[in-house]
């Protein structure tokens, strides 16, 4: 039995969900209430010893860290999201990277400081905003360019680094990130979000996002 721990307000754990529903695969969605800390409890920590989300329980395996997760489900499941060729896995791998360690390191903390800080009620670090959209007006335009050359990021077909970057794009309206200067990575992501893997987990991440703060959700302490 495959569980994800996750919260439906994260954006890690939101990448590892959608990953398993796009495999197919039938797991259980186990949402943590961070702000009662649930994350940091005793049993958890025996499975993510970091005390963040996502984590996942596949018949008493336990990982932590999502980007982990996906391709572990991915390569178990044999799904072509991540090559097994290991030129093809490469390329994979390098968009993650650019997704991960370029894009949402200065993505998230623009949506940290815009959405989720003053919804804790924390300082909002204005300079980390400005910086981060800087940052972004010179990763976008590469993504841009690859969605100009073919229908997905790394190639014509789909892959990991599609899900991964969409699912860190997810809050970009709820922080008031504008992405209209970059008409493919808009057509790219709204036809993603029409596919059912995404339309079986969520309808839309801003109603959700407003529905799980009304139901007592705690905004997460970003990354
Ligand atoms: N690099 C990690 C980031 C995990 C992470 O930062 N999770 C946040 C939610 S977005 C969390 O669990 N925060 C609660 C806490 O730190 O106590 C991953 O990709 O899985």
């Amino acid at each position: 039995m495959l569980t994800i721990y996750g919260s439906d307000l994260s954006g890690p754990a939101i990448k590892a969900r959608l990953t398993a529903s796009f495999l197919g695969l039938d797991y259980t969605w186990r949402h943590l209430n961070l702000r009662e800390r649930e994350q940091k409890s005793e049993w958890f920590l025996k499975i993510n010893p970091v005390g963040k989300v996502p984590a996942m329980d596949d018949d008493g395996f336990y990982l932590f860290e999502s980007n982990a997760i996906c391709k572990y489900l991915c390569d178990k499941h044999g799904s072509s999201l991540y090559p097994k060729d290991t030129k093809a896995r490469a390329l994979v791998d390098q968009w993650i990277d650019y997704a991960t360690l370029h894009i949402g390191a200065n993505f998230i903390p623009v949506v940290f400081n815009r959405l989720f800080a003053p919804l804790r009620g924390l300082p909002v670090n204005d300079k980390a905003i400005t910086d981060g959209l800087e940052f972004l007006k010179q990763y976008f335009p590469v993504i841009e360019n690859q969605l100009a050359r073919h229908e997905y990021i790394v190639a014509d077909e789909i892959s990991l680094a599609d899900i991964v970057l969409m699912a860190l794009l997810e809050p970009a309206e709820m922080a008031r990130i504008d992405l209209s200067a970059y008409p493919k990575l808009t057509a790219w992501r709204a036809g993603l979000k029409k596919r059912s893997f995404y339309t079986s987990c969520y309808k839309e991440y801003g109603e959700m996002l407003k529905a799980s703060l009304k139901a007592g959700a705690q905004a997460p302490a970003t990354h």
